[in-house]
């Protein structure tokens, strides 16, 4: 099972809707699925020729007990509106949390997404990265292979990467 988690409104719902319908190579999606705040979890369904893959996305609203959920997880997806600099602080903060739990010391493979990096702005993927902390992350925990992926939801720009790292390692 791979968990989805996030800072509420960065994205996790759409991902799961977007990976569930591979049309990876379209560089604009036509329609943008409405989502609503994630209350509790959401179960999506990655299906391939040859398996079936469950994701899990816990609502950004319920960071207080992602915790419950991490011993249960193959993989993690954190995912992060990397457009938004008034959360980026928090962001950082819940995903130090998380790779410092216990459960998630044993969890191999980490993806952060930087999601809605179709939306106009200045920031780019290393200061982003910069902001999270990720370079002392991926030192400090050399048992760990933590990706960082860009992403856009809305344009579908990155999402056949998120689709062939989840096939690999799940
Ligand atoms: N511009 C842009 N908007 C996005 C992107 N991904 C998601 N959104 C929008 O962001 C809003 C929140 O998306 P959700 O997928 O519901 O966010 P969430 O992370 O599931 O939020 P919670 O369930 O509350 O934790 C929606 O209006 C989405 O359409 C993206 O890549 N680009
Ligand atoms: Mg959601």
């Amino acid at each position: 099972m791979i968990l989805c988690v996030g800072q509420s409104a960065s994205g996790k719902s759409l991902l799961l809707k977007r990976l569930q319908n591979i049309e990876f190579q379209a560089t604009n999606y036509l329609d943008i699925p409405s989502t609503v705040p994630t209350v509790g979890t959401n179960i999506g369904f990655i299906k391939t020729k040859s398996k079936t893959i469950t994701i899990e996305e816990v609502g950004g609203s319920m960071a207080e007990i992602w915790h419950q959920y991490y011993s249960d997880s193959q993989t993690i997806v954190f995912v992060v509106d990397s457009t938004n600099m008034s959360t980026i602080g928090d962001s950082c903060v819940l995903l130090c949390q998380m790779l410092s739990d216990t459960n998630v010391i044993n969890t191999k493979h980490i993806l952060v997404i930087l999601n809605k990096c179709d939306k106009c702005c200045n920031q780019r993927k290393d200061e982003i990265m910069y902001l999270l902390m990720i370079d002392n992350l991926i030192q400090s925990l050399p048992n760990q292979q933590i990706t960082v992926y860009e992403t856009s939801c809305l344009t579908g720009k990155g999402l056949q990467l998120v689709y062939d790292w989840i096939l690999r390692y799940n």
